[in-house]
This record gives structure tokens, sequence and C-alpha cells, in this order.
């Protein structure tokens, strides 16, 4: 082999390499480190004092021994083209083992109809004082409520 073709040769080495770690990032975007956290569809979660009807946005963990799991929510209202989804709020939460978080909130009427609320959520996981990178935003399905 001449130098100029094993030049070539590694260079289709390491774009092949390249585009397998750029593949494999979506797959396992919900499991990271030993921890696999899930954005459930939101529920109906009943009324407060006022009258005002309540939506539970649950999310489902499951870490192994020794992990820590630390998880941001972003909250919205889903919206048609050409108007962008309402932004409801975030929440933090730290977490570890096998759970379901619980995050109750007042429903919005923010439109004429039904209201069509999810959750988005990324997470990163801490163990023996090392903290993996966060991963990319997962969105749950979404809940149609009358409002
Ligand atoms: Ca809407
Ligand atoms: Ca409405």
């Amino acid at each position: 082999m001449n130098t100029k073709k094993r030049i070539a040769t590694l260079a289709t080495v390491a774009a092949s390499a390249a585009m397998s770690v750029a593949m494999a990032a979506p797959a396992s975007a919900n499991t990271s480190s030993g921890c696999t956290v899930t954005p459930l569809k939101p529920i109906f979660a009943g009324f407060n004092s006022s009258g005002v009807k309540l939506v539970n946005y649950r999310i489902s963990v499951s870490c192994s021994s020794g992990r820590t799991v630390s998880i941001d929510q972003d909250r919205y209202e889903e919206d048609s083209w050409p108007n962008g989804d309402d932004f409801l709020g975030s929440t933090t939460f730290n977490t570890s083992g096998v759970t379901t978080l619980s995050n109750v909130r007042t429903l919005v009427d923010g439109e004429i109809g039904d209201e069509e609320v999810y959750h988005n959520v990324r997470f990163r996981v801490s163990s023996n004082g090392v903290t993996s990178p966060w991963t990319s935003f997962q969105k749950s399905a979404v809940l149609t409520i009358p409002n």
C-alpha cells in the first residue's frame, strides 16, 4: 500500500467511527449511566380549593444502587403551527432508586376549547463523585383535557 492509499483508508475508518458514536445517542437517550428516566403522560389530578383543574406531570425513575439522578422538567401547552407551544414552567428533582415522581400543577386555560399539555425531561447521573453529561430532552405523550 502506498502512502496516499494508507491515508485515505485511515480517513475512512475515522469517519465511520465518528458516525457510529453520533448514531448511538438517540436510541439510548432515556437510559444513561445506570438510570432510566421516562416522562409519563400527564394525568388529571382533581381540583384545587378554588375549583381549578389539576394535572400531575409524573416521571418514572429507575436507578441502580449507588447512583443519584438530577432531572430537569419543562412543562408545555401544545399549539398547532404557526403558534409555538406555551412554556408553563420548570422543576428540578434529585432522587435515587426506583420511584415515580409526582408534580401536581394547576391547569392553564390559555385558549378556547381543550388544552394539550405535556412535559420534556432531561437528566444526568452521579456516582462516586463522577457526573454524566445531560441527556437530550425527551417528550411525554400529550394529554388533551377540556378546560
Ligand atoms: Ca393548545
Ligand atoms: Ca381552554
